[in-house]
């Protein structure tokens, strides 16, 4: 059977807007395709289901936590006595209530780090909780943190290191029979996992040997025992933004160039996921613009995770209690990677306790507050509007991400124009595309009506799933948006404007 998407020439005489293709997170590219047809393409890659949930979660948290919380160290030598592990006081609950209170709607736990230490009592090596004096040896770090999500009603995921320095059969076959196993310990004793990630770290382990991961069997394994859980990073679903630091692109594509697609990438039934991880696309502030495409051997949806840590470094070490980050830089973060078509995975790691610390909670709590003061009403909530060559327009106000906006005919520019109940004072502008339908806008501008002229108030390229812009505050009773550059006809699910919260 034929699993390449299928596209259907309506009429030839109405130009590339008018074909219809078939939704699909991947494409191939022929070798005879024009430029204008590899646009056309990419403005209809959409998100798989698994992709679209993923991307609405919008805030992820990342627990670091294991043998270096207590060696102090952020990267263990799989040495370690698995004797100093002891978090007297480990409340999984108020971990992922911490987590949900400050709007995070899923936990991504570290199963086992570089060091090879195991949290869940596992059969593949002695090297975990059960040789800990923790619970006397019976305790399941995993077991209470999945717990924890289910009561708390958020997703749960696992970080799963490939590099293991402790492992004895590192660097050779057997260690991938040994992930394997470790990969079946996780997905089918803990319920529902929603996001597997895996570093691309690959060091030397016990023997001095490198190990050659043996990822597209692991992959494999991961849709058979969890089909819904996305994989990360070194996985074909969310892609690393490339930094550490909180910060996306201001220009961030979630469809990108990739070399290495071919059918036999693509797995059977009804999930039309890819089974590797794209490659061949560049690296840098520009990895999805039309020149990007230009030479593309295949499209694919790839949308970028912004991972993070509340402190300096991933584990908890007490000497960094002073170097939490603030709110304001933490929602200098949100704004920068949420609002940057991001997925935002802020690490929040445990003390030796076993509990999140007062200093992180504080920064969260507070984050919190200015996030619910400044999002609480869309401030262009009952406006009048305006868009002469659109349609379905009340839908950008109507707090439903599913219903959108779009263009009528093949128009890809287009203005909307807003007229507010009454003068309102704003400096925040809140945009979403429709991506299930795909991510489309290349250029816009934004302007408020001075009584006299309109004035520029905000620029920006990309939009995607959600795009934040920071402005000195305006005070304006007609605004407008104007897209100036799109792939195909834009949508937008919603408009927002909003003023920060001190
Ligand atoms: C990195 C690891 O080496 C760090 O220790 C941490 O786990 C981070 C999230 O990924 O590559």
């Amino acid at each position: 059977m034929n699993r390449l998407p299928k596209y259907l020439l309506l009429t030839s005489a109405l130009g590339l807007s008018q074909l219809t293709y078939a939704q699909t997170n991947f494409t191939i590219i022929k070798p005879a395709e024009s430029h204008a047809e590899i646009i056309a393409k990419a403005a209809n890659i959409t998100p798989s289901a698994k992709q679209l949930r993923w991307q609405q979660l919008e805030l992820t948290a990342f627990f670091h936590f294991g043998i270096n919380t207590y060696s102090g160290t952020e990267w263990g030598t799989g040495k370690e006595d698995p004797k100093i592990f002891n978090p007297a006081k480990l409340d999984a609950e108020q971990w992922v209530r911490t987590a949900k209170e400050a709007g995070f709607k899923q936990v991504i736990l570290t199963a086992k780090h570089h060091d090879g230490f195991c949290l869940w009592p596992t059969k593949t090596t002695k090297q975990s909780v059960e040789s800990s004096p923790w619970k006397d040896g019976k305790g399941d770090v995993v077991a209470e943190v999945a717990a924890a999500c289910k009561k708390y009603d958020i997703g749960f995921g696992v970080y799963l290191s490939p590099w293991d320095m402790n492992s004895p059969v590192y660097g050779s076959n057997a260690y991938n029979d040994l992930f394997i196993e470790q990969l079946t310990e996780l997905l089918t004793k803990y319920g529902k996992v929603d996001e597997v990630w895996f570093d691309g770290a690959n060091g030397e382990g016990p023997n001095g040997k490198k190990q050659e991961y043996d990822f597209n069997r692991w992959y494999a394994h991961i849709r058979k025992l969890q089909p819904q859980a996305v994989i990360a990073i070194m996985g074909p679903d969310v892609r690393w933004v490339g930094t550490e630091t909180g910060y996306g692109r201001e220009t961030e594509w979630s469809v990108l160039p990739a070399d290495n697609l071919d059918q036999a990438s693509v797995s059977a039934g009804s999930q039309k996921d890819i089974n590797i991880k794209p490659s061949g696309f560049l690296k840098g502030q520009d990895i999805g613009s039309r020149d990007k495409l230009k030479n593309a051997k295949g499209l694919v949806w790839y949308p970028a995770e912004t991972d993070v840590s509340i402190r300096p470094g991933w584990f908890y070490h007490e000497k960094e209690d002073s170097k939490v980050k603030t709110p304001e830089k933490l929602l200098d973060i949100y704004y920068s990677s949420v609002g940057r078509n991001g997925v935002l995975l802020l690490n929040i790691p445990p003390n030796k306790e076993g509990l999140i610390a007062d200093s992180d909670v504080n920064s969260l709590k507070e984050l919190t507050r200015l996030r619910t003061e400044t999002f609480k009403g869309n401030l262009a909530k009952g406006a009048s509007l305006q868009s002469p060559n659109g349609k379905n327009l009340k839908a950008i106000l109507d707090g439903k991400y599913s219903s959108s906006w779009t263009t009528k005919g093949s128009d890809s520019t287009a203005t909307i124009e807003l007229e507010l109940k009454q003068p309102q004072t704003f400096d925040v502008l809140s945009l979403q595309e429709n991506i299930s339908i795909g991510q489309r806008i290349e250029k816009f501008r934004f302007e408020y009506w001075d009584s006299k002229n309109w004035k520029q108030v905000a620029e920006g390229t990309t939009v995607g799933y959600k795009r934040l812009l920071r402005f000195d505050p305006i005070t304006a009773s007609r605004v407008r948006l104007i897209i100036e550059q799109s792939r195909l006809n834009p949508t937008l699910s919603e408009f927002g404007i909003y003023k920060q919260a001190k």
